[in-house]
């Protein structure tokens, strides 16, 4: 059997990163798969959180979910934190990892960037917990953003080496999902750097809850170069900004590069921002405004996460009693 899972941690503003580069294709997976969509709470707290900020957090990315067209009935919707068998088969796998593996994970490197030292050991270990996430559910695909592609490597790892340790086909082997033209959204201040929930100019990101107002002044004022457009995608190497931008395009426009620089072919950047500008407010503005709607019903919210935290915690316990069984846990 087919089974999606994939996360977004409540760790801040949900920005237009998060909606292409993964919440939109939680959308569109649910025709064709059943999906476990999961707050990732115990991944949020890697990093400091502020504790009434990650509940309202938590809360807000729940009724993101919602808002994008998640159904709450057909598929699964929970955090994280509330089914425990996460927390106790990441212990399992930090210790079926390797140092070596984790070592090598670039996003513990760029968090934790100079000052690594002071890093949280959660953070370190934080693929251990992801893969537990995906791994616990026996999940075959995850729909993300291209910059979680080396965890999920790792997450095939650990179930390589946990099946090869044990001499079972126990765990599948996930499949990433990395889908569309914008699987790495960059910052509209600089586009070699990704668009983020912890970059501090508001500026670099559109957050899914801007007002039409805020999105059309993010977008006129988005870092550009002095050239016009190109009319393929082989003239926009070199441009990461023009390149970042067209590919929000295409992406929204549900269509290629290719055709997004046809139609601008020699524009100037003040007419593409328009255009641009108007397809991301008709398509953010619909959410933004379902997810203020929910967000103002949190008795709502709470009770689409406790209905899925039973349900989740059903398949999880009884796997995680058959894992149990494989590692030689004694159940007296
Ligand atoms: N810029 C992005 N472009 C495409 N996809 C993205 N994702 C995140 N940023 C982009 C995808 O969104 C999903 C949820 O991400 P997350 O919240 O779990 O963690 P993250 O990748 O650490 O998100 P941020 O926004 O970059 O947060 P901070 O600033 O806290 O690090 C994932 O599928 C991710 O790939």
């Amino acid at each position: 059997m087919n089974r999606v899972f994939s996360g977004v941690q409540p760790s801040g503003n949900l920005h237009l990163g998060n909606y292409l580069g993964a919440i939109r294709n939680f959308v569109r997976l649910q025709e064709e798969y059943e999906c476990i969509y999961c707050v990732v709470d115990l991944h949020a707290i890697t990093m400091w959180q502020d504790p009434a900020e990650l509940r309202s957090n938590t809360r807000t990315v729940t009724a993101a979910f919602l808002a994008a067209g998640i159904d709450p009935k057909a598929q699964i919707i929970f955090n994280q934190s509330q089914v425990p068998a996460h927390a106790e088969l990441a212990w399992i796998f930090h210790c079926v990892a390797r140092l070596g593996w984790l070592s090598r994970m670039t996003q513990f490197k760029e968090k934790a960037g100079k000052k690594r030292e002071n890093a949280s050991v959660g953070l370190y270990v934080y693929p251990d917990l992801m893969a537990a996430d995906i791994l616990l559910y026996k999940a075959t695909h995850v729909p993300v953003g291209e910059d979680q592609k080396q965890h999920l490597e790792l997450c095939r790892d650990i179930a390589q080496k946990f099946n090869h340790d044990f001499g079972v086909a126990y765990f599948p082997l996930v499949e990433p999902l990395i889908l569309g033209e914008a699987t790495r959204v960059m910052s509209l201040r600089d586009g070699t750097r990704k668009m983020s929930k912890s970059d501090p100019s508001d500026y670099s990101r559109i957050n899914l809850t801007d007002d039409a107002t805020a999105i059309a002044r993010k977008i006129r004022r988005a870092k550009t170069d002095p050239e016009p457009l190109p009319g393929s995608p082989e003239g926009l190497r070199g441009r990461p900004e023009a390149d970042n931008l067209i590919g929000i395009y295409a992406a929204l426009a549900d269509t290629s590069k290719e055709e997004a620089c046809r139609r601008f072919d020699g524009a100037q950047f003040s007419t593409f921002k328009e255009a641009l500008a108007e397809l991301t407010v008709s398509t953010l503005g619909r959410i933004g405004a379902e997810m203020r709607r929910l967000l103002a019903d949190p008795g709502y919210v709470d009770s689409v996460l406790r209905d899925g935290r039973a349900r989740a915690s059903a398949i999880a316990e009884a796997n995680l009693g058959e894992i149990h069984g494989i590692v030689g846990l004694l159940r007296p």
